[in-house]
């Protein structure tokens, strides 16, 4: 064992003074190996992930939660979990869906005032300044029920839910613009544009699909309805997308599957969808100038409203030179564009090649209106051999791509051969392979898609994990496997499983660049960051009654809760304003009234409400649900609630 210590204590710690207090211990470590079975290279990539208690991680992950509607928050290289944060799905702990205030967030995501109450997330998108990732918003779309959600890295708490007016299926979002001016979202399974029914047979002339160029403020982290506006596009079936960046910066870039327009309906005794959908060769990559289209959205002759809602018809985006379509390997994935924005590579699931478009090409052939042709509906489309640098054979099942800061250099998930590929984009060689397990969707590189990738560590996001864990059941848990990127070859580093739905994408930050803050100024409500009408400090709790109208002004301190005793009548509504008054870092008291379905969590400094009708007579305890101090168990009062047609009479 004696070698085997050497290289470690000198790989990883380098001291003498260090190697020799090791060097103590060889003993101990030479039994731990032993006794685990751990190899040399087991115990260098446990050190290389491993934080000792109180040492944070480097890079900050935030992954979509996929069918939970949720997200996951973790580090690395620790993969360790650090939150979750509710999004489209009620989340108890931190009370969203069940005070008041945050179910009027939820309760934004409404379609066609219908509650939905989860989703299903896909691609969360940090905001940017300049290509580059600024650490102050997070989106993510929800692909079941289509919307995008912001969330505050302030507080990491979902601030605001916009549901898409005109789509019915979504995937293609959510994607900053390289300033955070914009987020793309792009439609997935066509569906007619308005709210009412359309036979299928009328596929081509009512169904539409498109993308939703919204306008975000970023500097209150709010998506503007009113400013925003979305382009018509045929009914492709449109999916993953990017923004442009650099030199490609104004644009976008979406890809479609259906191109066919293949519907079950229209051709009858053709095999089922699957081949149907991918009988030509070659599908559309979208290219339009959202920049330019935006511009043309604020004149009223440019649009048409639906919904409430700004279209721009395919017609007016030909007719500005605003839209083409490049033809694509069929059944495309992911588009991702480089970080100096000059590159698109494109990957298409059943064909084994990356396509590595140059938009300096495209940039000319749509100067010079060389077209190969129209599509349908009158879209130029550019001739694909002019319009690529070139095609590389990567493996089976090409899906995504995430950059590092060496230039060329690119990794892409194989689904099918369970692989990442690292290869050289410009120069068009495969460098390198690793397997994974199992079946890879996307991967997260630190930065990975920003204007500045970091390179050191890649994320397989494993669909299966099969054999990897123990079983737990039917479900298994999905993978997570941190790659070590920074040596010539890759070296696979540890397995996390991720228990909450699929985690299709993930995006990763330098912990350096967020700003959490520990405590709100007294009295917000943190979902507006204003002060909440129901601050209260301490001295002024109270309980207000107007007609049958409890109003209660509670705080909550170590260890009480202000006031101790809410009597009311049966019938009554009540409503409690509710303070935290800590300063003290994590200091946050839980509240509910058992019975009556609400829970709040509160925040040093947070306040917030929970609303309920009295309706049934009792006595119900409410107390803090975080355990705080030594007296927590102690922090708890009474809801009395008469029945006002009863006497009572005391037993005394
Ligand atoms: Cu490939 Cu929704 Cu981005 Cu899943 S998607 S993998
Ligand atoms: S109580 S610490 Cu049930 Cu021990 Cu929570
Ligand atoms: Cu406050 Cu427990």
């Amino acid at each position: 064992m004696k070698p085997v210590l050497g290289k470690i204590s000198s790989l990883l710690l380098g001291t003498t003074l260090i190697t020799s207090a090791l060097a103590a211990t060889d003993g101990e470590l030479a039994k731990v190996m032993k006794d685990r079975g751990l190899s040399e290279i087991d115990v260098v990539r446990a050190a290389k992930t491993y934080n000792p208690t109180g040492v944070k991680d480097k890079y900050v992950v935030f992954s979509s939660g996929g069918q939970s509607g949720q997200m996951l928050v973790y580090g690395v290289p620790s993969m360790r979990l650090l939150k979750y944060i509710a999004v489209f799905t009620p989340e108890p702990w931190q009370g969203y869906g069940y005070d008041k205030d945050s179910l009027e967030i939820l309760r934004q995501g409404n379609i066609r005032g219908r509650e939905i109450n989860w989703g299903d997330t896909h691609h969360p998108a940090l905001s940017e300044t300049d290509g580059k990732y600024d650490g102050k918003w997070l989106v993510i779309n929800d692909k079941a029920n289509p919307r995008i959600a912001v969330i505050d890295l302030e507080d990491f708490e979902t601030k605001q839910i916009v549901p898409n007016p005109v789509f019915k299926s979504e995937h293609g979002g959510a994607f900053f613009t390289p300033n955070s001016d914009h987020i793309l979202e792009a439609a997935q399974y066509a569906a007619p544009f308005d709210n009412e029914y359309h036979p299928i047979e009328d596929y081509k002339e009512t169904y539409r699909g498109g993308v939703t160029v919204w306008k975000f403020d970023s500097k209150i982290g709010r998506i503007i309805p009113k400013d925003s506006f979305t382009l018509e596009l045929p009914p492709y079936m449109q999916d993953l997308s990017d923004s442009g960046k650099g030199i490609s910066d104004g644009w976008g870039f979406t890809n479609s599957f259906n191109t066919e327009m293949y519907t079950g309906g229209i051709e009858v005794g053709m095999p089922p969808n699957e081949a149907g959908m991918s009988r030509n060769d070659t599908d559309f990559l979208h290219v339009y100038n959202w920049k330019k289209l935006y511009e043309l959205s604020k004149d009223p002759k440019n649009v048409k409203i639906v919904n409430d809602h700004k279209i721009i018809p395919i017609e007016i985006a030909v007719k500005n030179d605003a839209l083409f379509l490049i033809p694509e390997p069929k059944s495309p994935h992911g588009v991702d564009v480089d970080p100096t924005g000059q590159y698109l590579v494109v990957c298409g699931k059943l064909d084994t090649h990356a396509s590595v478009y140059d938009f300096k090409k495209i940039q000319k052939l749509i100067s010079n209106k060389e077209y190969a042709g129209k599509d349908p509906f009158g879209i130029p489309i550019l001739d694909m051999k002019k319009s690529l640098h070139g095609q590389l054979e990567l493996g089976l099942g090409p899906l995504h791509n995430q950059y590092s800061p060496v230039d060329g250099e690119i990794y892409t998930s194989l689904y099918v051969d369970s692989q990442v590929v690292k290869w050289n984009f410009k120069e068009l060689k495969v460098l390198d392979k690793e397997n994974v397990h199992y079946n890879i969707g996307h991967l997260a590189g630190m930065e990975g898609k920003s204007a500045d990738p970091q390179g050191e560590y890649i994320i397989a996001l494993n669909k299966l994990s099969i054999d990897r864990f123990q079983n737990v059941g039917p479900l298994h848990p999905q993978n997570h496997q941190l790659i070590d990127i920074s040596g010539k070859t890759m070296d696979l580093l540890v397995d996390m499983p991720l228990p909450l739905g699929e985690p299709h994408q993930a995006v990763a930050i330098r912990a350096e660049k967020l700003h959490p803050h520990v405590r709100y100024e007294m009295g917000t409500n943190t979902k507006t960051g204003e002060q909440h009408i129901g601050k209260t400090l301490a001295g002024q709790e109270r309980i207000e009654r107007n007609g049958n109208h409890v109003t209660v002004y509670a705080t909550l301190v170590r260890s009480h809760i202000n006031p101790e005793r809410i009597t009311v009548n049966k019938g009554d509504k009540v409503t409690i304003h509710m303070t935290n008054l800590e300063r003290a870092q994590d200091e946050t008291h839980g509240f509910t009234v058992d019975n009556f379905d609400v829970h709040a969590s509160l925040e040093p400094g947070e306040t917030s409400t929970i609303e309920f009708n009295a309706d049934i007579e009792g006595v119900f305890p409410y107390y803090c649900t975080e355990f705080c101090s030594a007296l927590h168990l102690e922090m708890m009062g009474y809801l009395m609630v008469k029945d006002p047609n009863k006497k009572y009479e005391s037993a005394q």
